[in-house]
């Protein structure tokens, strides 16, 4: 049996900028954190930086042709802000750029997508002090009025950040991303200051953007949200410090007194002023999930050696502040190169647990997908049955959602293209189309052909609701 899916839900594909535009140097591109700290020794896998990465600043036109092949009905993408505001000014070839781009999506009837902050912030904030800072919440607005004015009259749906959490927690707290800093009480400060700066660029979106086609355009975020599961006290103080700590205030309930309370011996919470909560609760129209895999934890015994096997170290810093005395859980395979377990029904979970904490929030899949080897055969094909697998059971579990009533509006699968991959460099590759970095040559998998397929009817290919399980 299969359910319907929505009128006018958005099957789509995801980028960030960094991770596939290269030509970081270009047309007054400034530096931001990820150039620095990709260019520093030890800092990505093999020493890779997003100089060149799949050089989508001059194959934008390829690109969007292949999205228009796909028959996706959305893109997102993300703007960097170091190429549109380099040391705080307009630089108007920056802005072209995405103009451009927001054109040719528009004439192949694609709705744009666009994130306004997908980690790269400009050096000089860094420098200034970065998220920590409460003065980078207001110079992202500033940004996010510009380019809202120069973008507004067609772009389908804003996004202030991506995954606020990566920002705050890998980057100050276990310094695993950009830029790199180990101090759990900054990374708690930019926490906040991101909060802020999504409900005063929120304001200004709304103020200043009116789609031509006089639909309203829709405000979102996006949020990586842990999927819990385990003992109940440990899953209670992860969800404080990675979800509710974003989810809560945007959602107009402030910040939890379990959170302050878990966290009162890092910072007492200084940096949040009266009135910041009533600015980060600006209206949301849909909320951005990424997902990719469950998380399980449990009380750690304080005697055995600490298990981590949620992709921070043993021994190194953790991005979970103030949650000392958790064990993140070896789970089940089967797992993706990144090491991820496969489990579609954590995302079934996740979408219902949603719905249920925040009624009447619409939800979109911003980013889902799986990372694997992909070797390029000796007939050219790329043979990548498992992530076929993995968006299969992955949809399925979406519609499931839907059919129990969560109200989903989109689906987009990470990524587009195989990109840089943050830390690991070119080493993983999430892309339904195949990079030869090398050359810069684009290759379909069959994922992309699968994805196609699927896009024009999506009961045939086994994403329905009635067949796939779990798994
Ligand atoms: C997304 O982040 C990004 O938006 C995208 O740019 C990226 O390419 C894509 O996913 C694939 O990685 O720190 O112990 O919690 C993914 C967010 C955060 C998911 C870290 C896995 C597990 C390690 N990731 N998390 S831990």
């Amino acid at each position: 049996m299969t359910l319907p899916l929505p009128q006018g839900f958005l099957w789509g594909a995801a980028t960030a900028a960094y991770q596939i535009e290269g030509a970081a140097a270009e047309d007054g591109r400034g530096p931001s954190i990820w150039d620095t700290f990709s260019h520093t020794p030890g800092r990505t896998l093999n020493g890779d930086t997003g100089d060149v990465a799949t050089d989508h600043y001059h194959r934008w036109r390829e690109d969007a042709a292949a999205m228009a092949e796909l028959g996706i009905a959305a893109y997102r993408f993300s703007i960097a802000w170091p190429r549109v505001m380099p040391e705080g000014r307009l630089n108007q070839k920056g802005v072209d750029f995405y103009s451009r781009l927001v054109d040719a999506l528009l004439e192949r009837g694609i709705a744009p997508v666009a994130t306004l902050y997908h980690w790269d912030l400009p050096q000089e904030l860094e420098d200034a002090g970065g998220w920590p800072e409460r003065a980078t919440a207001f110079r992202f607005a500033e940004y996010a009025s510009r380019i809202g004015r120069a973008l507004g009259d067609r772009v389908h749906t804003w996004t202030t950040l991506n995954e606020p959490w990566c920002s705050a927690f890998l980057g100050y707290a276990s310094g695993v991303h950009a830029p790199g800093r180990t101090d759990p009480a900054a990374a708690l400060a930019a926490a906040h200051h991101l909060n802020l700066a999504h409900g005063l660029a929120s304001r200004e979106l709304r103020a200043v953007t009116a789609p031509a086609d006089g639909r309203p355009a829709w405000q979102s975020v996006t949020l990586n949200l842990h999927h819990l599961r385990g003992e109940e006290e440990a899953v209670r103080r992860v969800d404080a410090v990675s979800n509710r700590v974003f989810l809560d205030p945007m959602l107009g309930r402030g910040y939890p007194a379990d959170l302050l309370e878990d966290t009162a011996a890092i910072t007492d919470w200084g940096f949040v002023r009266d009135g910041d909560e009533e600015i980060i609760a600006a209206p949301l129209d849909v909320l951005g999930v990424n997902y990719y895999s469950p998380t399980l934890v449990r009380q750690w015994d304080g005697v055995s050696p600490r298990e981590s096997a949620d992709g921070h170290k043993a021994g190194a810093a953790s991005p979970f502040v103030g949650c000392e005395e958790v064990e993140f859980a070896a789970q089940p395979g089967p797992y993706t190169a990144m090491g991820w377990p496969v489990d579609a029904t954590g995302l079934e979970e996740l979408l219902l647990r949603l719905h249920r904490d925040h009624p009447g929030v619409p939800l979109m899949i911003t980013e889902n997908g799986a990372a694997y080897g992909d070797e390029v055969g000796p007939d050219g094909r790329v043979r990548d049955d498992r992530r076929i697998t993995y968006l299969r059971d992955h949809v399925a579990a979406t519609r499931r959602a839907i059919g129990a009533g969560v109200d989903v509006r989109g689906y987009f699968a990470w990524s587009l293209l195989d990109n840089f991959e943050w830390a690991y460099g070119y080493s993983k590759r999430f892309g339904l189309v195949h990079v030869d970095y090398a050359t810069g040559e684009r290759r379909w998998k069959d994922s992309a052909r699968w994805y196609r397929d699927m896009i024009a009817e999506p009961d045939a290919t086994g994403a329905g609701t009635g067949g796939a399980t779990g798994s």
